[in-house]
């Protein structure tokens, strides 16, 4: 077929509407004319492609759901889900460099900026010609991030950053960091900091066995003196950031879909064509056994994302169902991707097939914004009213 059919089992498109599957069929297209062809040689040298970034402004994949006027896509949130899904079909690196443009750069911007930040940041982001990374992460506190240790002091006339981020996706090339630090008190802030204030560097960390087609790297403040309007005024706390990461965490779990659909899709089409003992290994049942039960993931997991959707756009999508959502859909798609590759026997280790990369890059996805441990615990707190964190 020209275009990828996705799998849709329970005719789930019935329930989209035009624009949604205007919005799906874009990127659809784009991830396969610009991101496919490309994106196995970006993974094998470790390279980000820096050309494709005004083809992701273009298919509103930086900032769907912000508002038209700070130059977002003005769409819904399964428009978003949507975007996300195919974008990760072709590649979860890509997507990552998706989600955090809109969700954990605009969307902070957006929700707790103010008017004149809004108007600074929003469209040059939302064009791609600004790219910006979410520094919470830090090297002694991961899935703790309350525990942080990159402070600011008020000097007067601005704020003095310092402390260390790391595993920032995009930070070697953003141009914006939305980053989160203690003041005096110890309450968290956000606060914008650019590229080109003295004393703010960002190496690069190298030897990645996942995601390697997106750059991850530190942030480090060395006395960086940032300007008190770059504060963030209209939330602090914890809840500020782990606010982001729910709109994240949703768009992760519409886009570990698409990587288990194009697992799921390679292994059917290789398993109809690969003959071993006089007929396609489709025919024999352990392989059946596999097939069918992708098929059923995916169909399960289009069913949680699709109605979390409906819940986002009425405002009622809480934490704990976005963490259900995140971790079983991440651990589905890499379960997947691992049968996949196996289905394909020798082939599947190479980079003539996409499901290694797939597999690897799940890894990662499977690990941030919040591990499958922690997404776990987020239901079990949920519904027995004791966190079981510390
Ligand atoms: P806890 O006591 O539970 O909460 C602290 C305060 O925050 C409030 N809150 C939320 N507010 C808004 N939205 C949410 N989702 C919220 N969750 C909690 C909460 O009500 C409380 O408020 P208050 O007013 O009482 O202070 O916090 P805790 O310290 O016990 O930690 C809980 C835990 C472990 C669940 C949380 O910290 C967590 O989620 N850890 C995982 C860390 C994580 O996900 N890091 C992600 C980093 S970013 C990233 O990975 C980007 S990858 C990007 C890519 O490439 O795609
Ligand atoms: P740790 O927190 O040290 O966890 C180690 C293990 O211990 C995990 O298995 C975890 O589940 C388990 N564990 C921890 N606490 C508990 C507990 N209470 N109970 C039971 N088990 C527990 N961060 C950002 O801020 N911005 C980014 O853009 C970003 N991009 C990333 C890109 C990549 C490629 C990767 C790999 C990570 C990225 N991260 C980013 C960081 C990511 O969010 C963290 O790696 C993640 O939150 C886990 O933190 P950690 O690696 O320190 O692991």
């Amino acid at each position: 077929a020209d275009l990828f059919e996705a799998p849709d089992y329970y005719l789930l498109d019935d329930l989209l509407s035009e624009e949604h599957k205007l919005v799906r069929d874009a990127a659809r297209a784009w991830v396969k004319r610009d991101i496919s062809p490309i994106i196995e040689e970006y993974a094998q040298k470790a390279e980000f492609p820096t050309q494709i970034i005004k083809g992701l402004a273009e298919i509103g994949a930086f900032g769907p759901y912000i508002p038209e006027e700070y130059g977002g896509a003005g769409l819904d949130q399964i428009s978003y889900g949507l975007i996300m899904q195919e974008i990760e079909r072709g590649d979860s690196g890509v997507r990552s460099t998706a989600s955090v443009q809109s969700s954990l750069v605009m969307y902070p911007i957006f929700a707790y900026g103010t008017e004149e930040q809004r108007q600074k940041y929003l469209p040059k982001l939302a064009s791609g010609e600004w790219m910006g990374c979410f520094g919470l992460t830090e090297p002694n506190h991961g899935s703790n991030p309350g525990g942080m240790e990159t402070k600011f002091q008020d000097k007067g006339d601005h704020f003095l950053l310092n402390g260390a981020k790391l595993w920032i996706s995009n930070s070697p090339f953003a141009d914006v960091a939305v980053v989160w630090a203690k003041n005096e008190e110890g309450r968290i802030h956000g606060l914008i900091v650019e590229r080109g204030m003295e004393g703010f560097t960002t190496p690069e960390t190298h030897n990645k066995w996942s995601l390697r087609a997106s750059a991850t790297g530190e942030l480090i403040f060395d006395n960086v003196k940032v300007p008190k309007e770059n504060l963030l005024p209209g939330k602090n706390g914890l809840g500020a950031p782990l606010g982001c990461l729910d709109s994240a965490r949703y768009g992760i779990a519409w886009g570990a879909i698409g990587a288990a659909m194009d697992c799921y899709d390679t292994a059917l089409r290789y398993a109809l064509e690969r003959e071993q003992f006089g007929k396609p290994i489709a025919g024999f049942q352990l392989q059946q056994k596999k097939l069918a039960e992708m098929i059923t993931e995916i169909t399960k997991a289009q069913l949680l994302a699709f109605r979390l959707g409906q819940l986002k756009n009425e405002g009622r999508a809480s934490t704990a169902q976005i963490s259900m959502a995140k971790r079983n859909n991440v651990d589905m798609a890499i379960k997947i991707a691992r049968e996949a590759r196996q289905m394909l026997g020798g082939m599947g280790i190479t980079g003539d097939y996409s499901i290694m990369r797939h597999m690897m890059n799940l890894e990662s996805v499977i690990t941030y914004e919040g591990t499958h441990d922690i997404h776990l615990l987020i239901t079990g707190a949920d519904i027995t009213g004791i966190p079981a964190f510390k």
